[in-house]
C-alpha cells in the first residue's frame, strides 16, 4: 500500500479511530489537519460529504471512519476482527452502536442549559448502560484479542475522561466494566498518542466558544 494521507480536524473522534488504528498496525502515514469552521477549497472539492476523515491512497478518496478502518484493516493483516463471520457481524454492530454516543458528547459539548445537556446525558445513559452489560469480557471487547471495537470506542473514554477531570461530570460512574475498559484503553499507546499536543486546550475553547453549561 502506497503511503496514505489522512485529513483531519484535530479534535474529531472519528478521524482519532483512523490514527488509532494506524498506529496499531505501524502503517506510514502522512496527516493534515484542516479548520472545519473554514474548510479549504481542496478539501471540499476531495470530501463529498465535506466531513473528515478522509483518506487519500493511491489516488482515490475514502470517506467514513468505519470504511477507512475496514479498508486498512484488510490491506494490512492480520486483521483485528474476529475470524468467525458471525462474531465479526456482531462485533461490527456494535462498532456501529457506539457512534451515536460520539454525537451526544458533541451535543453534551455545545448545549447551552444545564437542562438541555441534562437530556443528552439521559439519552447517554441508556447506551452506556446498554454497553456496560455486553462487555463481560476482559481486557479486550473480545476477552484477549484486541479488536476493531476496541479501537471504535477508545476516543469516546478519551472525551468522558476529559468531562470527568474539567467537570466533575462522570458519565461512566458505577458502569465498572466500562470503566475497566476505559481505564485499560487510556493506558494503551496507540490511544495515548492519538491525540495531539494541546488536545484538552482546544476541546476547552470549543466548550467556551459555545457558550456550554459546562463553562457557565
Ligand atoms: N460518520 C462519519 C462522521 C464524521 C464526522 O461527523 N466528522 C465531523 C468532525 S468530528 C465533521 O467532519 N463535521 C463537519 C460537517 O458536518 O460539516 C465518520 O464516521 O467518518
Amino acid at each position: 500500500m502506497a503511503k496514505p494521507r489522512l485529513i483531519s480536524f484535530k479534535i474529531c473522534p472519528f478521524v482519532q479511530r483512523s490514527v488509532i488504528l494506524l498506529k496499531e498496525k505501524n502503517i506510514d502515514f502522512d496527516i493534515a489537519y484542516i479548520d472545519l469552521s473554514e474548510p479549504p477549497e481542496w478539501f471540499l472539492t476531495l470530501s463529498p460529504t465535506g466531513k473528515v476523515p478522509v483518506l487519500e491512497v493511491e489516488g482515490k478518496v475514502l470517506f467514513e471512519s468505519a470504511i477507512i478502518n475496514e479498508y486498512l484493516d484488510e490491506v494490512n493483516p492480520p486483521s483485528l476482527h474476529p475470524d468467525d463471520p458471525l462474531e465479526k457481524a456482531q462485533n461490527r454492530a456494535w462498532m456501529e452502536f457506539t457512534s451515536p454516543l460520539y454525537m451526544a458528547f458533541f451535543k453534551l459539548m455545545m448545549s447551552k442549559t444545564k437542562e438541555a445537556g441534562a437530556e443528552v446525558i439521559l439519552e447517554a445513559n441508556k447506551q452506556l448502560d446498554t454497553l456496560d452489560k455486553i462487555k463481560i469480557q476482559t481486557p479486550w471487547f473480545n476477552g484477549e484479542k484486541f479488536s476493531m471495537v476496541d479501537i471504535s470506542v477508545a476516543p469516546l473514554f478519551v472525551r468522558l475522561a476529559f468531562l470527568k477531570k474539567h467537570f466533575g461530570l462522570d458519565l461512566l460512574d458505577g458502569r465498572t466494566n466500562l470503566q475497566a475498559w476505559s481505564d485499560k484503553l487510556l493506558a494503551r499507546e496507540t490511544v495515548i498518542n492519538s491525540v495531539v499536543e494541546g488536545f484538552e486546550d482546544i476541546l476547552m475553547m470549543r466548550i467556551k466558544g459555545a457558550e456550554s453549561f459546562l463553562v457557565k
